[in-house]
């Protein structure tokens, strides 16, 4: 107060009051504008701020500012590990019987509900989202939007606005970044803005940018201890098909698509998914740079199936890595562009992904299941003056909880509908009492891709109780002393206690968030 009073003195004195009573009124009423970055199976294993030793060999520096310099949340889970579902949970606050997409394969997304995009658009906020939608409706609730045809292609991809279908020449995580540029040079700078960057990759089959088709060829990544998992005592892992080594395609995944000492194509399993939107020039200069590393793989003995599953492995790590590279390229960018243009102040900056993903854990590719690596997502925030550097949040947050803390830091109203809620005190260094112990997860794609059996369950921080529920097989971990979920402990004698309150909190959480019994059979 005293400081106000003779700042206000010294300005009558120089004449400035007036502008600087307007600096102040604007300050107060600036709201921030948020930059939401998600990529697309990007595991936490593959982001150097979680020091997994996999992203040792393969760091990814640009995303780790997000982290030195705002949160990294070491325990944040989506409700449902697949992107249509993740992403509508993080448009509506809602899990995925609610929003009603609850499987890739769902008909569409319905935008006629309301969304986050929907109510900052009402409160004065321009929107705009670029990249991978997935939902297959028409995107509601933007101002602007450039997506992808469904999952998208790596090399000249089309994107698809409001008036036309166009393709572009280029590497789709490039093009991706260069037109979410072009909106931030062409928004209204008189509003605040939510911008959604939604890149493709490292989604299969992870295709790098032909500046990375080499950057890992030396380097050998560490096999996961349970890479030669048994399965023994849980059935669902082992009906699934994910597996690196039984499941994964030569050609479309592996890149086996060169044969030895020649460059003419062996085969080419999926040309659309795969080859098909590069030119001939851009095939070409492809073979020769796979050629000589396929080779490699033909000098094995084929018979020797423990060497040619390593082998899949350290092929698979090199290139999810090297399309990370061009997404933390990517991250590179644009936090610059906002520093340039003197936005890094005033800008929520989100880096997260879809769902968790394996690299090689169980020996599988892939999300879908409860276990750890997929139901973990990456969440880093950064706020500059409101929260610290540094900072770590390891209470359980969840996607559901994206749009109400959103709506938390823009000073607008949650709507009691929305099942999530705000993590932002746990950002503002608060202790914060009565925080949920427990997280609810339902997926439901099965039959569906890789085989993955329906199940629902609840996680705390030291337990898991998965129940699949059409073949009511449940299963039961310890994950301090399992991390790793390879021991289900469901029905051993001395787990009555823990498995009674885990089904009782697991029926209160069902009840909570409205799900509906024939869900659940
Ligand atoms: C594609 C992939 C699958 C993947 C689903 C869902 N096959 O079908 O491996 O599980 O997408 O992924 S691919 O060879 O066509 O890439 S999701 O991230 O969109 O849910
Ligand atoms: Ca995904």
């Amino acid at each position: 107060m005293k400081q106000l009073k003779y700042i206000k003195e010294i300005s009558f004195c120089l004449g400035l009051l007036p502008v600087i009573g307007q600096a102040t009124e604007n300050k107060q009423e600036k709201r921030p504008n948020i930059l939401f970055i998600m990529s697309d199976d990007h595991a936490v294993q593959a982001i150097s701020a979680y020091g997994h030793s996999l992203s040792k060999l393969a760091p990814t520096p640009n995303i780790d500012r997000l982290a030195k310099q705002g949160a990294l949340f070491t325990a944040n889970y989506c409700g449902n590990s697949i992107c249509g579902p993740s992403r509508a949970a993080i448009l509506t606050g809602k899990h995925s019987h609610l929003n009603g997409f609850m499987q890739n394969s769902n008909k569409s997304f319905d935008g006629s509900q309301e969304t986050l995009p929907k109510i900052l658009q009402r409160n004065g906020y321009e929107t705009a989202i670029v990249g991978k939608w997935h939902l297959i409706s028409k995107p509601t609730g933007f101002d602007y939007w450039k997506i992808l045809n469904d999952q998208g292609e790596y090399n000249n991809p089309d994107f698809i606005t409001e008036k036309d279908t166009t393709r572009y020449p280029g590497y789709v995580t490039d093009l991706i970044t260069d037109f979410t540029k072009e909106w931030l040079d062409h928004r209204d700078k008189e509003k605040p803005f939510f911008l959604m960057m939604h890149h493709k990759a490292p989604h299969r089959n992870w295709v790098p940018a032909e500046r990375h088709y080499n950057i890992y060829d030396n380097t050998v990544f560490p096999l996961p201890e349970n890479y030669f998992d048994d399965y023994e005592g849980r059935y669902a892992a082992s009906h699934q098909k994910m597996n690196i080594y039984r499941d994964m395609y030569e050609g479309h995944d592996l890149k086996m698509v060169v044969s030895r000492g020649s460059d003419s194509l062996r085969f080419d399993p999926w040309p659309h998914v795969f080859m098909g939107k590069m030119t001939s020039d851009e095939k070409q200069r492809y073979r020769v740079a796979y050629r000589e590393k396929n080779d490699l793989f033909f000098d094995l003995d084929q018979n020797d199936e423990k060497s040619v599953a390593i082998w899949k492995f350290q092929r698979y790590m090199q290139e999810y890595m090297a399309t990370i590279k061009s997404v933390d390229e990517s991250v590179g960018e644009i936090l610059d562009y906002l520093d340039k243009n003197g936005l890094t102040d005033n800008t929520i900056v989100v880096y997260t992904t879809d769902q968790g993903f394996y690299l090689g854990e169980h020996g599988w590719f892939d999300k879908r299941f409860m276990y750890e690596e997929s139901m973990i997502m990456p969440l880093l925030m950064r706020y500059p003056g409101k929260i610290n550097p540094g900072k770590k949040v390891s209470k359980l947050t969840q996607n559901i909880d994206f749009a109400p803390t959103f709506l938390d830091y823009c000073g607008i109203e949650i709507p009691k509908e929305m099942q999530g809620v705000s993590f932002r005190p746990l950002l503002e260094n608060k202790s914060v009492k009565n925080w949920r112990e427990s997280l609810y997860y339902h997926y439901y794609e099965f039959p569906g891709f890789h085989s993955v059996r329906a199940h629902y369950g609840i996680k705390t921080d030291r337990y898991k109780l998965i129940h699949f529920y059409k073949e009511n097989n449940w299963e039961l971990f310890d994950l301090k002393s399992d991390p790793h979920e390879m021991n289900n402990i469901s029905g051993r004698k001395g787990t009555e206690k823990i498995t009674s309150k885990l089904k009782s909190e697991l029926q209160r959480l069902q009840k909570h968030y409205e799900v509906p019994d024939e869900h659940c059979k």
